[in-house]
């Protein structure tokens, strides 16, 4: 699977920051400002997405607007569903916003190079994880040091296609 070809829509309100930042890599990626709206909607994606040919893509990633309440109730017609809480966040994130996590396939604990200076506690962040979604898989990645990549990786060709 890897290389694969990959593209992504970004999601904030403002700013195409983020797509500027990831098209560095050479990887087709396009912004989606929302204005107000706190949450990505299908239509959007739709949008998004015209002129390219998904058939020539291997993966597609959308990263939606970063709350982790509004996009919870929408169905952008993904695959995978992941969520991403950051170490600076804390633990207990996952019992203070449930429906995100209770509507996610795969939890991913991000900037983990950065656990040790916060005192970030990994067992109680599963633990909280899977006191709102039992059984719910949780890794940790840090895209400064590369680590937990791979896993991520592995996790995101053998997830189980939907459609
Ligand atoms: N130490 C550390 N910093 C990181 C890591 N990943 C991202 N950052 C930094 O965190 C800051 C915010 O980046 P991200 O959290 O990735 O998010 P973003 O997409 O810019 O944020 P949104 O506004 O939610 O779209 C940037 O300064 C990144 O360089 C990581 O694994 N470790
Ligand atoms: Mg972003």
């Amino acid at each position: 699977m890897f290389p694969a070809v990959a593209a992504a829509l970004v999601g904030d309100l403002a700013t195409d920051n983020d797509a500027v930042r990831l098209a560095r890599s050479g990887t087709p990626v396009r912004q989606i400002t929302t204005g107000t709206v706190c949450h990505l909607d299908a239509d959007m994606v739709g949008k998004a997405l015209e002129g390219w040919n998904l058939a020539d893509l291997d993966l597609l990633f959308i990263e939606n607007v970063g709350n982790l309440e509004c996009p919870s109730s929408y169905d952008l017609g993904e695959n995978l569903r992941v969520v991403l809480m950051s170490v600076t966040e804390g633990e207990d994130k996952p019992l203070k916003y449930p429906t995100i996590s209770n509507t996610a396939d795969l939890a991913v604990i991000t900037k983990f190079d950065l656990a040790e200076v916060v005192e970030f506690d990994w067992q109680a962040a599963k633990r909280n994880i899977n006191a709102v979604r039992p059984g719910m898989d949780v890794i940790a990645v840090s895209s400064k040091t590369g680590n937990g990549i791979d896993d991520w990786l592995e996790r995101l060709v053998s997830s189980p296609h939907k459609s």
